[in-house]
């Protein structure tokens, strides 16, 4: 069954692939499995259909079949469970992979989000500007150490896993910063993810909203 996702009819980024839809047509992609995308203007999120699938009234949700779930992080683990190629076989290198993802959910982006807060949503406030070191060392604590984890590996932990796949989105969130090219080996990690074929056409697909014709439900 062909799964439906939902997505910004008008993402603020422009299609540059920073909304959360963008890990989940990666994953999509990675395993081969088409789905058609339902677009959403910000009005249409907030309403009652929208909340009925995720009650904060974001994207993405994924509907298949009697299925739906919300929240990015448990749609990608839903799509590497029940396809081969994101998840090993061997079940101590499956919950790895899986660790990996919560890392980057729980243990990365959290410091990454709040400096996209205080740039975008609190810039106007007094105390942003005293803020923004102490976030961006935060960030830093955290790239030191998966930096040096990482090490000259190409992923990070064997081959390939929706953990860095899920760990190379929440990286790319920091390419405007440019905090991330503060760490060579950390830069080249994202960037090999970024020239995967199934990242390109999922990135391709999400541009295509942008420059596209495609209506907002
Ligand atoms: N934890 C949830 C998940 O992972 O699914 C978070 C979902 C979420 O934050 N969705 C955002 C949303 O719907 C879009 S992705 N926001 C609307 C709202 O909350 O009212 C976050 C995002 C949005 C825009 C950019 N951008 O333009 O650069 C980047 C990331």
């Amino acid at each position: 069954m062909t799964p439906t996702i939902t997505a910004f009819a008008s993402s603020p980024d422009r299609g540059q692939g920073l909304a959360r839809d963008m890990r989940v047509r990666w994953a999509l992609e990675e395993v081969g499995q088409p789905c058609k995308v339902r677009l959403l203007s910000f009005h249409a999120m907030k309403q009652p259909p929208h909340r009925a699938l995720q009650p904060f009234g974001q994207i993405p949700t994924y509907e298949e079949g009697d299925l739906t779930l919300f929240e990015s992080g448990a749609i990608v683990l839903h799509i590497a469970q029940h396809h081969a190629g994101l998840l090993p076989d061997d079940d101590h290198a499956r919950a790895r992979a899986i660790m990996w993802m919560f890392a980057a959910l729980n243990t990365v982006e959290p410091p990454i989000l709040d400096l996209q807060t205080a740039k975008f949503a609190e810039s106007d406030k007094p105390w942003t500007a005293e803020r923004l070191p102490l976030i961006k060392d935060r960030i830093r604590a955290r790239l030191d150490d998966l930096a040096l984890r990482l090490g000259d590996a190409d992923w990070l932990d064997g081959a390939f896993s929706a953990g860095d796949l899920m760990m190379v989105q929440t990286l790319q969130r920091l390419k405007p910063s440019g905090l991330l090219h503060e760490y060579p080996n950390l830069a080249a990690y994202v960037a090999r993810g970024e020239a995967r074929p199934a990242f390109k056409r999922a990135f391709a697909a999400q541009l295509a909203v942008f420059t596209g014709s495609l209506a907002p439900d």
